[in-house]
């Protein structure tokens, strides 16, 4: 048996994009939206900045000093994976919970890569994570996205970086995101819609994913 739970497991659920894309936004709809079909369902989002791993993170992402080794950086989040997944992976299989993550391993390879690490040795780290169900790509142009209000004051949020990390993204899914073995369950979504028009989109996909997954064992990456 896949789950000890009789209506099955929960799902997990990815949303992806880069900055500015409206990820938080849709998540949060989502989660409403799930609810009210009386689906179980909880929200996380990676990097999760409240453990011990994810402070160091907070306090990277808002400084600006370039004196920090890159790969040990890309090692934090994916630390900050590992160390949360195992209790997300319990609830989906024994509550029958859904998760509903907001960013996961694709923007630690997307972002890596812009810092010029190599794609293959990002995979590897990730290798032998939880794989999600479904990843719903939100798709936004970069010009687009700082349309909406001025980038923050964090690291990664300037225009030249974003655009590497979208052209990062889409290398990815061109190649099925290969470079993480399994091919990915991917659903590009056009960000420039109204948040409704989304929203919808990615509610009928979540629930033909819960439907499709509750009776099949959690994969790896
Ligand atoms: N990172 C992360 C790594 O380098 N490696 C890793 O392994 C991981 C996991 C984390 C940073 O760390 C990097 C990536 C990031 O740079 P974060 O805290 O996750 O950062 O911040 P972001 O996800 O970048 O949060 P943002 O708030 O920038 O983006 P969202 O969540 O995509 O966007 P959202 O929903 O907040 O919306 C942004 C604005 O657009 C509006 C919203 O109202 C809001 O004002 N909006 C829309 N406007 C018009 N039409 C729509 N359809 C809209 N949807 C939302
Ligand atoms: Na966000």
């Amino acid at each position: 048996t896949t789950s000890n739970n009789e209506k099955g497991r929960g799902s997990f659920i990815l949303l992806e994009g880069c900055d500015r894309s409206g990820k938080t936004t849709q998540a949060k709809l989502l989660i409403e939206a799930l609810k009210e079909k009386n689906q179980k369902v909880e929200f996380a989002r990676f990097p999760d900045r409240t453990s011990e791993i994810g402070k160091v993170i907070d306090q990277y992402l808002k400084s600006s000093s370039n004196d920090r080794n890159l790969r040990a950086v890309h090692l934090l989040f994916t630390a900050n994976r590992w160390e949360l997944m195992d209790g997300f992976v319990k609830k989906m299989k024994e509550e029958g919970v859904t998760y509903v993550i907001d960013r996961y391993a694709y923007s630690g390879i997307a972002y890596s890569m812009a810092n010029g690490i190599d794609k293959e040795w990002c995979q590897k780290m990730e290798s032998g994570l939880p794989k999600p169900d479904v990843v719903l790509f939100l798709d936004l142009s970069v010009e687009d996205a700082s349309k909406r209000g001025e980038y923050g004051l964090e690291r990664y949020e300037k225009k030249a970086f974003q655009q590497k990390v979208r052209d990062n993204y889409h290398e990815l899914i061109e190649d099925n995101w290969k470079v993480l073995k399994n091919n990915i369950n991917i659903n590009v979504i056009d960000a420039t819609q109204t948040k409704e028009e989304i929203a919808k989109q990615l509610l009928d996909i979540s629930l033909k994913t819960i439907e499709e997954s509750k009776n099949k064992p959690i994969q790896v990456i």
